[in-house]
């Protein structure tokens, strides 16, 4: 094979197409058996994504546009799948992907990649190429006496297809991020009984779903080609204007007119209000203090209300999640418990439920919404060894080292289709990936236009661009949340922050920039001398 790619979501599909169409031999290897990635595994009630849906899609092709339309401003899981199976059956790509196949291990040894799957097969392949997606490998904590449960039990992410019945049961929700605050509601509705087991309070913004009418979607598709260019060069890969550049300066009332307005718009336009929220601890704290204000006002009972308004962490700092069907307000139902665990912690299972260091509560189904080993976790699950024996694992010990998030010095021909480091996670994912995939298929193409064989970044440009990424989340207001941004939800990762925040624009400027400059921090060449160090 000239390309192994691993994964068929968003970014597998892509890669695979652009590269078949540069006439390169493919295969990629894909452990569910059908296409989808993410979006394949996360089938729990009220999955859905919180990028609306004319961006949350592919723009490479001009008749995949015309043939598809969202039917709402934010698509649900099932429309997403059927929208890849649409993709990959319209692009012919499923004979390129070798279904229910996972890839155990890739070692660069003799000039090529050795690829081994799980049922033994082994490929030799001159490119190797990571599109297992950042949010992929689910995080289950290691409770005591996990087993001794007598219920059942579910991750969100390896929700079963054929569904899971809820009605009439006792059941716990473990988790409120951006998961547990879509599922919750949804498994209020069938439930008998709904025990949600709280850790961290989270700041929920109104999402304001609706159906996208054929007036609207008409516009949409007049102004395609400009809504795509102001998404490529935007902060978040979004094409949403800044409301202010910061609070100093305005009114109260300008500043509450403002919150009220993206507040009433919704989604990821409220954090489009001032500028410098995620940088500026006084605009952040206002923002904060508005958004506290609307979880008072809508919970009835005073005290649960104060445990669901989050003060140990700036809005923004986690990942911001959205509401889609009335999170807060679920916890006005008398079949709904909210469970304070950072008050009273998780002990253990029992064989009736949950028992926490205040009760024991009774269950017959538990959720895990418990999230992700994020951005690192589906990469390391492979062993992958680079140039003499290099083990990624190993070399990521005290965290991931890319240049650009796009590639790993000592890892010859190895991309990382919006791997670390990369604003990935940080942005709307189908235009950080689409401009991945260009610069990887871009990048192969001109390494066979000028006769090189091998591409590896340079140490020092890992090294700086780590450096540059670091610096410049430490300038934001991150460091003050225990976040899966910083690895800090899974027990013995290093705590590092992970993404590129410095938003899809620069960050897409730097790798032109790049490109232009011959493939700057990158060493190409003809045969597989080590890369030469550069002076500085
Ligand atoms: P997240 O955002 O990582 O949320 C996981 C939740 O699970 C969060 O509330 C955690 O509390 C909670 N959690 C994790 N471990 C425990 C233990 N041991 N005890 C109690 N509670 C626990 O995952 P999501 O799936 O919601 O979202 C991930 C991303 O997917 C999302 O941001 C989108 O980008 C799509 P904590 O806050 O750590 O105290």
């Amino acid at each position: 094979m000239d390309a192994v790619v691993v994964g068929a979501g968003f970014s597998g599909l892509y890669m695979s197409h652009r590269l078949r169409e540069l006439g390169l031999s493919v295969r990629v290897y894909e452990k569910a058996p059908d296409v989808g990635g993410t979006w394949y595994w996360n089938r729990y009630p009220g999955a859905r994504c919180d990028s609306e849906s004319h961006i949350y899609c592919y723009s490479f092709s001009e008749e995949i546009r015309r043939e598809w339309q969202w039917t709402e401003r934010y698509p649900e899981q099932p429309e997403i799948l059927d929208y890849l199976r649409f993709v990959a059956d319209r692009l012919d790509l499923r004979r390129l992907i070798e279904f229910e196949t996972e890839v155990e291990s890739a070692e660069f040894d003799d000039g090529n990649w050795t690829v081994t799957t799980d049922d033994g097969e082994t490929v030799d392949s001159q490119f190797f190429i990571s599109a297992v997606g950042c949010l992929s490998e689910p995080y289950v904590p290691e409770f005591e006496n996990r087993d001794a449960f007598d219920g059942e039990w579910y991750h969100t992410a390896r929700w079963p297809r054929e569904g899971v019945d809820l009605d009439g049961k006792r059941v716990g929700v473990i988790g409120t991020g951006s998961t547990g605050i879509q599922l919750v509601p949804e498994v209020a509705e069938r439930a008998a009984h709904l025990t949600v087991f709280q850790r961290t309070p989270n700041y929920a913004v109104p999402a304001r779903n609706r159906p996208l009418s054929d007036d609207e979607w008409a516009e949409i598709t007049d102004n395609y080609d400009e809504i795509w260019e102001d998404a490529r060069f935007s902060w978040l890969g979004m094409p949403f204007e800044m409301k202010h550049a910061t609070t100093a300066g305005l009114s109260d009332e300008e500043i509450e007119a403002a919150l009220e307005e993206r507040w009433q718009e919704g989604g990821f336009r409220f954090l489009h209000t001032f500028e410098d929220t995620l940088f500026n601890p006084e605009t952040n704290e206002i923002v904060s203090e508005f958004l506290r204000e609307k979880i008072r006002e809508r919970v009835e009972d005073p005290e649960t209300a104060e445990k669901l308004v989050p003060t140990d962490h700036p809005y923004g700092s986690k990942r911001p999640p959205m509401d889609y069907n009335g999170y807060y307000e679920t916890f006005n139902r008398e079949d709904v418990t909210l469970a304070d665990v950072d008050e009273n912690p998780i002990t253990e299972f029992a064989p009736e439920g949950i028992r926490t260091t205040a009760s024991l509560y009774e269950l017959d189904t538990v959720i895990f919404a418990t999230g992700f080993d994020a951005m690192t976790g589906a990469l390391m699950a492979m062993d992958i060894r680079g140039r003499d024996g290099s083990v990624l694992s190993e070399e990521w010990a005290d965290g991931p080292r890319t240049y650009l998030g796009l590639g790993v010095d000592g890892f010859p021909n190895l991309f990382t289709i919006t791997g670390p480091q990369s604003p990935a996670v940080l942005s709307n994912m189908p235009v950080s990936i689409e401009q991945h995939v260009d610069w990887i298929a871009d990048c192969i193409e001109y390494m066979r236009a000028e006769g090189y064989e091998y591409i590896e970044p340079r140490p020092e440009a890992a090294e700086r661009w780590v450096s540059q990424t670091n610096a410049l989340a430490d300038q934001m207001l991150f460091s003050e949340a225990e976040s899966w941004y910083r690895g800090a939800n899974v027990p013995g990762k290093p705590r590092v922050f992970t993404p590129f925040p410095g938003g899809v624009e620069t960050y897409r400027r730097e790798c032109e920039r790049v490109v232009e400059n011959g493939y700057e921090g990158f060493e190409l060449s003809e045969s597989l001398d080590p890369p030469a160090q550069s002076a500085d």
